[in-house]
Protein backbone atom coordinates (compact mmCIF):
# COMPACT_ATOMS: atom_id res chain seq x y z
CA UNK A 1 0.00 0.00 0.00
CA UNK A 2 2.55 2.73 0.96
CA UNK A 3 5.27 1.37 -2.16
CA UNK A 4 6.17 3.56 -4.75
CA UNK A 5 3.93 2.01 -7.64
CA UNK A 6 0.84 1.70 -5.37
CA UNK A 7 -1.19 3.22 -8.35
CA UNK A 8 -0.42 0.62 -10.55
CA UNK A 9 -2.87 -1.69 -8.25
CA UNK A 10 -4.67 0.95 -6.40
CA UNK A 11 -8.03 1.06 -5.67
CA UNK A 12 -9.24 4.57 -6.10
CA UNK A 13 -12.84 5.79 -4.47
CA UNK A 14 -14.10 8.53 -5.75
CA UNK A 15 -15.47 10.83 -3.93
CA UNK A 16 -18.14 13.40 -4.94
CA UNK A 17 -17.52 15.88 -1.96
CA UNK A 18 -20.94 17.29 -2.53
CA UNK A 19 -23.16 14.09 -1.99
CA UNK A 20 -20.84 12.68 0.22
CA UNK A 21 -21.54 14.01 4.07
CA UNK A 22 -22.43 16.86 5.24
CA UNK A 23 -20.87 18.03 9.12
CA UNK A 24 -22.29 22.26 9.20
CA UNK A 25 -25.86 20.67 8.17
CA UNK A 26 -26.23 23.10 5.04
CA UNK A 27 -27.29 20.35 2.71
CA UNK A 28 -24.07 20.24 0.73
CA UNK A 29 -21.32 18.18 1.42
CA UNK A 30 -18.30 18.97 3.03
CA UNK A 31 -14.60 18.10 3.86
CA UNK A 32 -15.39 17.37 7.50
CA UNK A 33 -18.01 15.23 6.35
CA UNK A 34 -15.06 13.50 4.27
CA UNK A 35 -12.48 13.44 7.12
CA UNK A 36 -15.34 12.19 9.79
CA UNK A 37 -16.05 9.14 7.77
CA UNK A 38 -12.32 8.07 7.09
CA UNK A 39 -12.89 5.22 9.27
CA UNK A 40 -15.48 3.84 6.81
CA UNK A 41 -13.15 4.49 3.88
CA UNK A 42 -10.03 2.67 5.79
CA UNK A 43 -12.96 -0.33 6.45
CA UNK A 44 -13.71 -0.32 2.95
CA UNK A 45 -9.90 -0.58 2.28
CA UNK A 46 -9.10 2.03 -0.40
CA UNK A 47 -5.92 2.89 -1.51
CA UNK A 48 -6.58 6.46 -2.21
CA UNK A 49 -9.67 9.02 -2.41
CA UNK A 50 -10.07 11.08 -6.11
CA UNK A 51 -12.31 13.95 -4.74
CA UNK A 52 -14.14 15.85 -7.66
CA UNK A 53 -13.03 19.32 -8.09
CA UNK A 54 -13.54 20.83 -4.45
CA UNK A 55 -12.18 24.65 -5.54
CA UNK A 56 -14.18 27.89 -5.28
CA UNK A 57 -17.08 28.04 -7.40
CA UNK A 58 -20.02 29.17 -9.02
CA UNK A 59 -21.17 25.71 -8.95
CA UNK A 60 -22.87 26.26 -12.25
CA UNK A 61 -21.35 22.24 -13.57
CA UNK A 62 -21.03 21.09 -10.53
CA UNK A 63 -17.00 22.62 -9.22
CA UNK A 64 -15.96 21.73 -13.01
CA UNK A 65 -16.23 25.92 -13.03
CA UNK A 66 -13.39 27.09 -11.19
CA UNK A 67 -13.12 30.40 -10.16
CA UNK A 68 -9.55 29.85 -7.91
CA UNK A 69 -7.83 26.85 -7.74
CA UNK A 70 -6.03 27.71 -4.74
CA UNK A 71 -9.03 28.19 -2.61
CA UNK A 72 -11.43 25.55 -1.16
CA UNK A 73 -15.00 26.59 -1.80
CA UNK A 74 -16.36 27.92 1.02
CA UNK A 75 -19.11 25.43 1.03
CA UNK A 76 -17.04 22.70 1.37
CA UNK A 77 -14.53 24.07 3.77
CA UNK A 78 -11.07 25.62 3.85
CA UNK A 79 -7.74 25.14 3.05
CA UNK A 80 -6.60 24.26 6.30
CA UNK A 81 -9.83 21.42 5.89
CA UNK A 82 -8.25 20.04 2.85
CA UNK A 83 -4.45 20.35 4.42
CA UNK A 84 -5.66 18.12 7.83
CA UNK A 85 -7.95 15.96 5.67
CA UNK A 86 -4.92 15.19 3.65
CA UNK A 87 -2.85 14.57 6.08
CA UNK A 88 -5.55 12.33 7.79
CA UNK A 89 -6.36 10.16 5.26
CA UNK A 90 -2.20 9.79 4.77
CA UNK A 91 -2.16 8.25 8.02
CA UNK A 92 -4.79 6.19 7.74
CA UNK A 93 -2.96 5.22 4.31
CA UNK A 94 -4.67 6.44 1.91
CA UNK A 95 -3.44 9.23 -0.91
CA UNK A 96 -5.49 12.17 -1.93
CA UNK A 97 -6.02 12.45 -5.28
CA UNK A 98 -7.33 15.86 -6.58
CA UNK A 99 -9.22 17.23 -10.30
CA UNK A 100 -7.47 19.63 -12.41
CA UNK A 101 -9.72 21.27 -15.19
CA UNK A 102 -7.39 23.35 -17.31
CA UNK A 103 -9.47 23.22 -20.27
CA UNK A 104 -11.29 26.03 -18.85
CA UNK A 105 -12.01 28.31 -15.84
CA UNK A 106 -15.20 30.04 -14.27
CA UNK A 107 -16.64 32.93 -15.94
CA UNK A 108 -16.09 34.36 -12.21
CA UNK A 109 -12.69 33.73 -12.27
CA UNK A 110 -10.39 36.91 -12.08
CA UNK A 111 -8.65 36.22 -15.75
CA UNK A 112 -12.24 36.41 -17.64
CA UNK A 113 -13.63 38.93 -15.62
CA UNK A 114 -10.47 41.26 -16.84
CA UNK A 115 -11.05 39.87 -19.79
CA UNK A 116 -15.28 40.38 -19.91
CA UNK A 117 -14.08 43.80 -19.32
CA UNK A 118 -12.13 44.36 -22.53
CA UNK A 119 -8.60 43.81 -20.94
CA UNK A 120 -5.17 42.37 -22.35
CA UNK A 121 -6.39 38.94 -20.62
CA UNK A 122 -8.37 38.11 -23.96
CA UNK A 123 -5.43 36.74 -25.11
CA UNK A 124 -5.48 34.14 -22.40
CA UNK A 125 -8.95 32.72 -24.07
CA UNK A 126 -10.28 32.17 -27.56
CA UNK A 127 -12.31 35.66 -28.43
CA UNK A 128 -13.32 36.07 -31.88
CA UNK A 129 -15.07 38.50 -34.13
CA UNK A 130 -18.78 36.64 -35.25
CA UNK A 131 -19.49 35.87 -38.82
CA UNK A 132 -21.95 37.79 -40.81
CA UNK A 133 -22.86 41.07 -41.90
CA UNK A 134 -23.06 42.40 -38.46
CA UNK A 135 -20.91 39.84 -36.44
CA UNK A 136 -24.57 38.22 -35.25
CA UNK A 137 -23.38 34.61 -36.36
CA UNK A 138 -20.83 32.57 -33.68
CA UNK A 139 -17.04 32.49 -35.38
CA UNK A 140 -17.24 28.67 -36.31
CA UNK A 141 -19.88 25.98 -35.85
CA UNK A 142 -18.05 23.94 -33.25
CA UNK A 143 -20.91 22.77 -31.03
CA UNK A 144 -20.97 22.33 -26.39
CA UNK A 145 -20.43 19.53 -25.29
CA UNK A 146 -23.43 20.23 -23.41
CA UNK A 147 -25.81 21.15 -26.34
CA UNK A 148 -25.91 24.38 -28.50
CA UNK A 149 -23.17 26.23 -29.78
CA UNK A 150 -19.64 26.42 -28.17
CA UNK A 151 -19.73 30.40 -28.60
CA UNK A 152 -21.50 33.09 -26.05
CA UNK A 153 -21.15 36.88 -27.19
CA UNK A 154 -20.44 39.60 -24.96
CA UNK A 155 -22.29 43.52 -25.06
CA UNK A 156 -19.52 44.36 -26.91
CA UNK A 157 -19.73 42.05 -30.15
CA UNK A 158 -17.02 39.99 -29.55
CA UNK A 159 -17.77 35.89 -28.88
CA UNK A 160 -15.55 33.81 -26.93
CA UNK A 161 -15.23 30.07 -26.90
CA UNK A 162 -16.92 27.22 -24.41
CA UNK A 163 -16.88 24.21 -25.26
CA UNK A 164 -18.73 23.05 -21.86
CA UNK A 165 -21.26 25.79 -20.66
CA UNK A 166 -21.36 29.72 -21.51
CA UNK A 167 -19.81 30.25 -17.75
CA UNK A 168 -16.93 27.98 -18.45
CA UNK A 169 -14.89 29.87 -21.40
CA UNK A 170 -11.71 27.70 -22.80
CA UNK A 171 -8.62 28.78 -21.91
CA UNK A 172 -5.77 29.82 -24.87
CA UNK A 173 -3.66 27.30 -24.23
CA UNK A 174 -1.21 28.52 -27.16
CA UNK A 175 -0.87 31.12 -24.71
CA UNK A 176 2.27 30.78 -22.33
CA UNK A 177 0.79 32.70 -19.47
CA UNK A 178 -1.64 29.39 -18.84
CA UNK A 179 0.78 26.77 -19.02
CA UNK A 180 2.93 28.76 -16.91
CA UNK A 181 -0.33 29.16 -14.02
CA UNK A 182 -1.46 25.68 -14.40
CA UNK A 183 2.05 24.15 -13.94
CA UNK A 184 2.45 26.41 -10.73
CA UNK A 185 -1.38 24.98 -9.37
CA UNK A 186 0.14 21.61 -9.90
CA UNK A 187 3.24 22.79 -7.69
CA UNK A 188 0.77 24.32 -4.69
CA UNK A 189 -1.39 20.73 -4.56
CA UNK A 190 1.71 18.83 -4.62
CA UNK A 191 3.45 21.31 -2.00
CA UNK A 192 0.30 20.07 -0.19
CA UNK A 193 1.04 16.36 -0.19
CA UNK A 194 -1.49 15.32 -3.10
CA UNK A 195 -0.49 11.96 -4.41
CA UNK A 196 -1.98 12.62 -7.48
CA UNK A 197 -3.80 14.52 -9.96
CA UNK A 198 -6.49 14.01 -12.20
CA UNK A 199 -6.69 15.67 -15.39
CA UNK A 200 -10.33 16.88 -16.47
CA UNK A 201 -11.17 16.90 -19.97
CA UNK A 202 -7.40 16.30 -20.93
CA UNK A 203 -7.53 15.73 -24.76
CA UNK A 204 -9.49 19.24 -25.48
CA UNK A 205 -7.10 21.43 -24.30
CA UNK A 206 -5.11 22.65 -27.64
CA UNK A 207 -7.13 24.07 -30.42
CA UNK A 208 -5.99 24.40 -34.18
CA UNK A 209 -4.92 28.03 -34.07
CA UNK A 210 -7.11 29.57 -36.72
CA UNK A 211 -10.29 27.33 -35.53
CA UNK A 212 -11.71 26.54 -38.39
CA UNK A 213 -14.79 24.50 -38.61
CA UNK A 214 -15.56 21.26 -37.41
CA UNK A 215 -15.89 19.09 -40.65
CA UNK A 216 -16.40 15.49 -40.00
CA UNK A 217 -13.22 13.11 -40.17
CA UNK A 218 -10.95 16.52 -40.24
CA UNK A 219 -7.36 15.21 -39.66
CA UNK A 220 -6.28 16.60 -37.33
CA UNK A 221 -9.28 17.81 -35.60
CA UNK A 222 -9.83 21.14 -34.70
CA UNK A 223 -9.76 20.42 -31.00
CA UNK A 224 -9.69 16.74 -29.93
CA UNK A 225 -6.77 14.89 -29.70
CA UNK A 226 -3.93 17.42 -30.99
CA UNK A 227 -0.55 16.83 -31.07
CA UNK A 228 0.32 20.07 -29.17
CA UNK A 229 -1.12 18.31 -25.88
CA UNK A 230 1.79 15.73 -25.38
CA UNK A 231 4.54 19.10 -24.80
CA UNK A 232 2.40 19.92 -22.40
CA UNK A 233 1.46 16.84 -20.64
CA UNK A 234 5.69 16.15 -20.85
CA UNK A 235 6.08 19.11 -18.71
CA UNK A 236 3.83 18.52 -16.26
CA UNK A 237 5.50 14.75 -16.05
CA UNK A 238 8.50 16.14 -14.63
CA UNK A 239 7.06 18.59 -12.61
CA UNK A 240 4.96 15.40 -10.79
CA UNK A 241 7.90 13.64 -10.55
CA UNK A 242 9.69 15.80 -8.65
CA UNK A 243 7.10 15.24 -5.82
CA UNK A 244 6.87 11.26 -6.75
CA UNK A 245 2.90 12.35 -7.96
CA UNK A 246 0.96 10.33 -10.64
CA UNK A 247 -1.50 11.49 -12.93
CA UNK A 248 -4.82 9.70 -14.43
CA UNK A 249 -6.07 11.81 -17.61
CA UNK A 250 -9.62 11.97 -18.59
CA UNK A 251 -8.91 11.09 -22.23
CA UNK A 252 -11.97 10.39 -24.01
CA UNK A 253 -11.04 8.82 -27.41
CA UNK A 254 -12.02 6.04 -29.68
CA UNK A 255 -9.01 5.13 -31.08
CA UNK A 256 -6.84 3.12 -28.52
CA UNK A 257 -3.30 3.97 -30.46
CA UNK A 258 -3.93 7.47 -29.64
CA UNK A 259 -5.37 6.98 -26.26
CA UNK A 260 -1.88 5.51 -25.32
CA UNK A 261 0.19 7.70 -26.96
CA UNK A 262 -0.71 10.03 -23.27
CA UNK A 263 0.73 7.13 -21.49
CA UNK A 264 3.94 6.69 -22.74
CA UNK A 265 6.60 6.80 -19.74
CA UNK A 266 7.44 10.66 -19.97
CA UNK A 267 3.68 11.66 -20.33
CA UNK A 268 0.73 10.39 -17.90
CA UNK A 269 0.81 7.81 -15.71
CA UNK A 270 -2.76 6.10 -16.29
CA UNK A 271 -5.64 7.60 -17.63
CA UNK A 272 -9.54 6.23 -17.27
CA UNK A 273 -10.68 3.35 -19.69
CA UNK A 274 -13.98 3.96 -20.14
CA UNK A 275 -14.80 0.33 -21.85
CA UNK A 276 -17.10 -0.86 -19.42
CA UNK A 277 -19.14 2.03 -19.62
CA UNK A 278 -20.58 1.06 -22.85
CA UNK A 279 -20.22 -2.09 -22.70
CA UNK A 280 -23.26 -4.35 -22.93
CA UNK A 281 -23.33 -6.94 -19.90
CA UNK A 282 -22.61 -9.56 -22.57
CA UNK A 283 -19.61 -12.46 -22.49
CA UNK A 284 -17.65 -12.27 -25.75
CA UNK A 285 -18.63 -7.90 -25.53
CA UNK A 286 -16.91 -8.21 -22.41
CA UNK A 287 -14.16 -10.51 -23.06
CA UNK A 288 -13.61 -8.12 -26.26
CA UNK A 289 -13.44 -5.24 -24.32
CA UNK A 290 -10.70 -6.22 -21.58
CA UNK A 291 -8.56 -8.01 -23.88
CA UNK A 292 -8.31 -4.59 -26.00
CA UNK A 293 -8.05 -2.58 -23.11
CA UNK A 294 -5.14 -4.85 -21.89
CA UNK A 295 -3.82 -4.73 -25.46
CA UNK A 296 -3.88 -0.84 -25.81
CA UNK A 297 -1.90 -0.57 -22.40
CA UNK A 298 0.61 -2.96 -22.97
CA UNK A 299 3.11 -1.41 -25.53
CA UNK A 300 3.20 1.48 -23.72
CA UNK A 301 4.11 0.06 -20.15
CA UNK A 302 0.94 1.92 -18.44
CA UNK A 303 -1.16 -0.22 -16.33
CA UNK A 304 -4.82 -0.78 -17.25
CA UNK A 305 -7.86 1.39 -14.76
CA UNK A 306 -11.47 -0.26 -14.65
CA UNK A 307 -14.46 2.18 -14.35
CA UNK A 308 -18.20 0.91 -14.05
CA UNK A 309 -19.33 4.43 -12.98
CA UNK A 310 -18.17 8.00 -12.54
CA UNK A 311 -20.15 11.05 -11.83
CA UNK A 312 -20.65 11.69 -15.62
CA UNK A 313 -23.19 8.20 -16.06
CA UNK A 314 -26.07 6.21 -15.33
CA UNK A 315 -25.77 4.48 -11.98
CA UNK A 316 -24.13 0.82 -12.52
CA UNK A 317 -27.34 -1.61 -11.36
CA UNK A 318 -29.69 0.67 -13.23
CA UNK A 319 -27.63 0.33 -16.41
CA UNK A 320 -27.45 -3.28 -15.94
CA UNK A 321 -30.51 -3.65 -14.99
CA UNK A 322 -32.01 -2.38 -18.55
CA UNK A 323 -33.69 -5.14 -20.77
CA UNK A 324 -31.60 -4.52 -23.35
CA UNK A 325 -28.46 -5.13 -21.27
CA UNK A 326 -26.34 -2.19 -22.22
CA UNK A 327 -25.93 1.69 -21.86
CA UNK A 328 -27.09 2.87 -24.43
CA UNK A 329 -27.24 7.35 -24.61
CA UNK A 330 -30.47 6.98 -26.64
CA UNK A 331 -32.07 4.84 -23.82
CA UNK A 332 -31.10 7.43 -21.24
CA UNK A 333 -34.50 9.32 -20.38
CA UNK A 334 -36.79 9.26 -17.79
CA UNK A 335 -38.74 5.94 -17.55
CA UNK A 336 -36.44 3.76 -18.88
CA UNK A 337 -37.41 0.12 -18.12
CA UNK A 338 -35.01 -1.50 -15.57
CA UNK A 339 -35.00 -4.43 -13.51
CA UNK A 340 -33.13 -3.07 -10.11
CA UNK A 341 -33.10 -6.56 -8.47
CA UNK A 342 -31.16 -8.01 -11.97
CA UNK A 343 -29.01 -4.93 -12.47
CA UNK A 344 -27.57 -5.24 -8.82
CA UNK A 345 -26.80 -8.97 -9.54
CA UNK A 346 -24.79 -7.83 -12.44
CA UNK A 347 -23.38 -5.12 -11.10
CA UNK A 348 -22.35 -7.78 -8.20
CA UNK A 349 -20.39 -9.71 -9.96
CA UNK A 350 -19.34 -6.92 -12.46
CA UNK A 351 -17.40 -5.80 -9.08
CA UNK A 352 -15.93 -8.87 -8.33
CA UNK A 353 -14.76 -8.86 -12.13
CA UNK A 354 -12.98 -5.73 -12.32
CA UNK A 355 -11.25 -6.28 -8.86
CA UNK A 356 -9.85 -9.32 -10.03
CA UNK A 357 -8.27 -7.31 -13.57
CA UNK A 358 -4.87 -6.38 -13.45
CA UNK A 359 -4.61 -2.52 -12.94
CA UNK A 360 -6.15 -0.18 -10.60
CA UNK A 361 -10.06 0.06 -10.10
CA UNK A 362 -12.49 3.32 -9.65
CA UNK A 363 -15.19 2.58 -6.93
CA UNK A 364 -17.86 5.63 -7.59
CA UNK A 365 -19.20 6.63 -4.07
CA UNK A 366 -22.24 4.47 -3.71
CA UNK A 367 -21.40 2.18 -5.86
CA UNK A 368 -20.44 0.26 -2.69
CA UNK A 369 -23.70 0.56 -1.39
CA UNK A 370 -25.33 -0.63 -5.35
CA UNK A 371 -27.15 2.93 -5.36
CA UNK A 372 -29.07 2.98 -8.06
CA UNK A 373 -29.73 5.91 -10.74
CA UNK A 374 -32.50 8.18 -8.96
CA UNK A 375 -35.27 10.28 -10.55
CA UNK A 376 -34.80 13.78 -10.44
CA UNK A 377 -37.87 16.30 -10.08
CA UNK A 378 -38.03 18.04 -12.90
CA UNK A 379 -37.94 21.46 -11.12
CA UNK A 380 -34.86 20.43 -8.94
CA UNK A 381 -32.70 19.19 -11.84
CA UNK A 382 -29.55 21.66 -11.38
CA UNK A 383 -26.73 20.25 -13.88
CA UNK A 384 -26.14 22.21 -17.07
CA UNK A 385 -26.68 19.62 -19.53
CA UNK A 386 -30.30 19.09 -18.67
CA UNK A 387 -30.62 22.61 -19.77
CA UNK A 388 -28.30 22.80 -22.80
CA UNK A 389 -30.18 20.26 -24.53
CA UNK A 390 -33.86 22.21 -23.93
CA UNK A 391 -34.49 19.18 -21.09
CA UNK A 392 -34.28 16.36 -23.75
CA UNK A 393 -31.06 14.93 -21.56
CA UNK A 394 -32.09 14.45 -17.71
CA UNK A 395 -28.46 15.14 -17.32
CA UNK A 396 -26.09 13.54 -14.77
CA UNK A 397 -27.33 14.33 -10.87
CA UNK A 398 -29.73 11.04 -11.01
CA UNK A 399 -25.79 9.84 -9.91
CA UNK A 400 -24.94 12.34 -8.05
CA UNK A 401 -27.18 12.06 -5.26
CA UNK A 402 -26.30 12.82 -1.70
CA UNK A 403 -25.13 9.23 0.12
CA UNK A 404 -27.63 7.18 2.99
CA UNK A 405 -25.32 6.67 5.75
CA UNK A 406 -27.87 5.90 8.62
CA UNK A 407 -31.21 4.45 7.85
CA UNK A 408 -32.92 5.89 11.27
CA UNK A 409 -31.96 9.01 11.06
CA UNK A 410 -33.15 12.53 8.66
CA UNK A 411 -31.88 12.28 5.40
CA UNK A 412 -30.79 8.72 5.83
CA UNK A 413 -27.73 10.54 7.81
CA UNK A 414 -26.43 12.29 4.93
CA UNK A 415 -26.55 15.60 6.82
CA UNK A 416 -28.67 16.03 10.04
CA UNK A 417 -30.21 19.75 9.96
CA UNK A 418 -31.13 20.91 6.26
CA UNK A 419 -32.48 19.50 2.96
CA UNK A 420 -29.98 17.66 1.19
CA UNK A 421 -29.06 20.33 -2.27
CA UNK A 422 -30.69 17.04 -4.30
CA UNK A 423 -33.62 15.18 -3.08
CA UNK A 424 -33.15 11.61 -2.22
CA UNK A 425 -35.46 9.52 -3.59
CA UNK A 426 -38.11 7.68 -1.41
CA UNK A 427 -36.84 4.50 -0.21
CA UNK A 428 -33.23 5.78 0.05
CA UNK A 429 -32.83 4.87 3.38
CA UNK A 430 -32.92 0.48 3.00
CA UNK A 431 -29.37 1.47 1.24
CA UNK A 432 -27.72 2.99 4.47
CA UNK A 433 -24.17 2.48 5.31
CA UNK A 434 -24.82 0.93 8.74
CA UNK A 435 -27.68 -1.08 7.65
CA UNK A 436 -24.88 -2.92 4.68
CA UNK A 437 -22.23 -2.70 7.66
CA UNK A 438 -24.25 -5.04 9.61
CA UNK A 439 -25.48 -7.38 7.03
CA UNK A 440 -22.79 -9.76 5.30
CA UNK A 441 -24.32 -9.93 2.37
CA UNK A 442 -24.80 -6.64 1.27
CA UNK A 443 -23.12 -4.82 -1.37
CA UNK A 444 -20.38 -3.16 0.97
CA UNK A 445 -19.75 -6.39 2.69
CA UNK A 446 -19.10 -7.67 -0.63
CA UNK A 447 -16.92 -4.89 -1.83
CA UNK A 448 -15.13 -5.00 1.54
CA UNK A 449 -14.49 -8.92 1.17
CA UNK A 450 -13.25 -8.51 -2.46
CA UNK A 451 -10.81 -5.31 -1.62
CA UNK A 452 -9.35 -6.79 1.38
CA UNK A 453 -8.48 -10.62 -0.42
CA UNK A 454 -7.95 -8.85 -3.62
CA UNK A 455 -4.11 -9.03 -3.23
CA UNK A 456 -4.33 -12.96 -3.31
CA UNK A 457 -4.54 -12.70 -7.07
CA UNK A 458 -1.01 -10.98 -7.73
CA UNK A 459 0.05 -8.54 -9.72
CA UNK A 460 0.74 -10.93 -13.02
CA UNK A 461 -1.03 -10.27 -16.37
CA UNK A 462 -4.53 -12.22 -17.19
CA UNK A 463 -4.89 -15.82 -18.51
CA UNK A 464 -8.18 -16.78 -19.79
CA UNK A 465 -8.83 -20.63 -18.79
CA UNK A 466 -11.19 -22.30 -20.67
CA UNK A 467 -14.89 -22.15 -20.34
CA UNK A 468 -18.26 -23.18 -21.47
CA UNK A 469 -19.57 -20.56 -23.25
CA UNK A 470 -20.79 -17.53 -22.14
CA UNK A 471 -18.40 -17.93 -18.96
CA UNK A 472 -15.56 -15.97 -18.35
CA UNK A 473 -12.95 -17.19 -16.21
CA UNK A 474 -9.10 -16.04 -15.81
CA UNK A 475 -6.13 -15.89 -13.78
CA UNK A 476 -3.33 -13.94 -13.02
CA UNK A 477 -0.46 -16.70 -11.72
CA UNK A 478 -0.27 -20.21 -12.36
CA UNK A 479 -1.91 -21.86 -9.23
CA UNK A 480 -3.31 -18.76 -7.69
CA UNK A 481 -6.84 -18.10 -7.43
CA UNK A 482 -9.58 -17.86 -10.82
CA UNK A 483 -11.97 -15.39 -10.99
CA UNK A 484 -15.23 -17.19 -13.10
CA UNK A 485 -18.30 -15.04 -14.54
CA UNK A 486 -21.17 -16.35 -15.39
CA UNK A 487 -22.78 -14.63 -18.27
CA UNK A 488 -24.93 -17.62 -19.81
CA UNK A 489 -28.17 -17.82 -19.38
CA UNK A 490 -27.91 -21.59 -17.13
CA UNK A 491 -25.93 -22.08 -14.41
CA UNK A 492 -22.27 -23.06 -14.94
CA UNK A 493 -20.57 -25.70 -13.14
CA UNK A 494 -17.29 -24.39 -11.11
CA UNK A 495 -13.90 -25.95 -12.01
CA UNK A 496 -12.87 -29.22 -10.46
CA UNK A 497 -11.31 -29.41 -7.09
CA UNK A 498 -11.91 -25.32 -6.60
CA UNK A 499 -12.94 -24.20 -3.25
CA UNK A 500 -15.12 -20.73 -2.93
CA UNK A 501 -13.34 -17.51 -1.53
CA UNK A 502 -16.11 -15.35 -2.51
CA UNK A 503 -18.91 -15.02 -4.59
CA UNK A 504 -21.12 -12.10 -5.88
CA UNK A 505 -24.27 -14.09 -4.75
CA UNK A 506 -25.29 -17.82 -3.42
CA UNK A 507 -24.19 -21.16 -5.44
CA UNK A 508 -26.95 -23.11 -6.14
CA UNK A 509 -28.31 -26.08 -4.27
CA UNK A 510 -25.98 -28.04 -7.05
CA UNK A 511 -23.56 -26.15 -6.02
CA UNK A 512 -23.15 -24.43 -9.97
CA UNK A 513 -22.25 -20.50 -10.47
CA UNK A 514 -26.23 -18.96 -11.60
CA UNK A 515 -26.13 -16.96 -14.22
CA UNK A 516 -25.26 -13.17 -13.81
CA UNK A 517 -22.80 -14.02 -10.81
CA UNK A 518 -19.40 -14.20 -10.12
CA UNK A 519 -16.86 -16.36 -7.83
CA UNK A 520 -13.46 -16.00 -6.43
CA UNK A 521 -11.81 -19.47 -6.53
CA UNK A 522 -9.08 -21.30 -5.27
CA UNK A 523 -7.65 -23.87 -7.43
O1 LIG B 1 -16.29 15.59 -18.47
C1 LIG B 1 -15.79 15.74 -19.78
C2 LIG B 1 -16.64 15.14 -20.79
O2 LIG B 1 -16.14 14.67 -21.75
C3 LIG B 1 -18.14 15.23 -20.60
O3 LIG B 1 -18.66 15.99 -21.64
C4 LIG B 1 -18.72 13.89 -20.68
O4 LIG B 1 -18.64 13.47 -22.01
C5 LIG B 1 -20.16 13.92 -20.28
O5 LIG B 1 -20.27 14.40 -18.98
C6 LIG B 1 -20.71 12.51 -20.35
O6 LIG B 1 -22.00 12.47 -19.88
C7 LIG B 1 -15.62 16.30 -17.49
C8 LIG B 1 -16.27 16.10 -16.14
O7 LIG B 1 -16.17 14.75 -15.76
C9 LIG B 1 -17.69 16.58 -16.20
O8 LIG B 1 -18.35 16.38 -15.00
C10 LIG B 1 -17.64 18.07 -16.52
O9 LIG B 1 -18.95 18.54 -16.71
C11 LIG B 1 -16.82 18.35 -17.78
O10 LIG B 1 -15.57 17.68 -17.77
C12 LIG B 1 -16.51 19.82 -17.89
O11 LIG B 1 -15.51 20.17 -16.98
Amino acid sequence: RNSQDWWRTAVIYQVYVRSFADADGDGTGDLAGVRAKLPYLADLGVDALWFNPWYLSPMKDGGYDVADYRTIDPAFGTLADAEKLIAEARESGIHTIVDIVPNHVSDQHPWFRAARAGGPERDLFHFRPGRGPHGELPPNDWQSQFGGPAWTRLDDGDWYLHLFAPEQPDLNWAHPAVRQEHEDVLRFWFERGVAGVRIDSAALLAKAPDLPDFVEGRDPHPYVDRDELHDIYRSWRAIADEYGGVFVGEVWLPDSERFARYLRPDELHTAFNFAFLSCPWHPDRLRTAIDETLAEHAPVGAPATWVLCNHDVTRTVTRYGRADTGFDFATKAFGTPTDLALGTRRARAAALLSLALPGSVYVYQGEELALPEAEIPLDRIQDPMHFRSHGLDPGRDGCRVPLPWVADAPYAGFGAFAEPWLPQPAGWSAYAADLQAADPDSMLSLYREAIRIRPMFGDGPLTWLPAPEGVLAFRRAEGGPICVVNLAETPADLPAHSALLLSSGPLDPQGRLPRDTAAWLRS
